[in-house]
């Protein structure tokens, strides 16, 4: 039987070590490739301004399906390795990073720890940066559990959020 994917975000709206934000995506997927989380495929960047606050420096983000036989807690302890390697401090909540790396979607399961893992992501499904992305490599994409759309998602979101998100340039896959 075929699995299902596994999908991750990627963000930044801080420079690391000299590298733009965008640089910094690809950078971080080339190092998870290096500890062998292969890239099926990854959409465009995309920009969008930082939420909740718009004052903060804007975001590029992007989305990529990934292929890998750690479980979700490995994987989310190397996404938060590789995070640290980048550079990344943790003091508040919703702060500007140099970078972030979420597991959004491990093949369509639910998981949930007590070191505080959630999958599918709690708040992917409320944001333009993560489902304008995710709908570029997989437009059939449903909800876990409650099976929404994609589709159905994004014409949820408010107006001027997809708006106000945009295609930066394609990036070969
Ligand atoms: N990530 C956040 C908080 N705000 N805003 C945008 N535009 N893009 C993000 O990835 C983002 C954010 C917390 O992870
Ligand atoms: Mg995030
Ligand atoms: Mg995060």
């Amino acid at each position: 039987m075929k699995t299902s994917p596994i999908y991750i975000a990627l963000g930044a709206n801080l420079p690391s070590a000299g590298r733009s934000p965008a640089e910094t995506l690809a950078a971080a997927l080339a190092m998870l490739g290096s500890r062998g989380i292969q890239r099926v495929a990854r959409s465009s960047d995309w920009h969008s301004p930082a939420w909740p606050d718009p004052a903060a420096p804007a975001y590029v983000n992007a989305v990529a399906s990934v292929e890998t036989r750690l479980d979700p807690r490995s994987l989310l302890n190397l996404l938060h390795e590789v995070e640290a390697e980048f550079g990344r401090t943790r003091h508040k909540r919703w702060e500007s990073r140099v970078l972030d790396l979420d597991l959004l979607d491990y093949r369509g399961e639910l998981h949930r720890d007590e070191a505080g893992m959630e999958v599918p992501h709690p708040r992917m499904t409320g944001r333009a940066f993560v489902l304008l992305p995710l709908a570029e490599i997989a437009p059939r994409w449903r909800e876990p559990g409650e099976g929404r759309t994609i589709e159905a998602l994004i014409k949820g979101l408010k107006p001027a959020d997809v708006a106000a998100t945009v295609k930066l340039h394609s990036v070969a896959r």
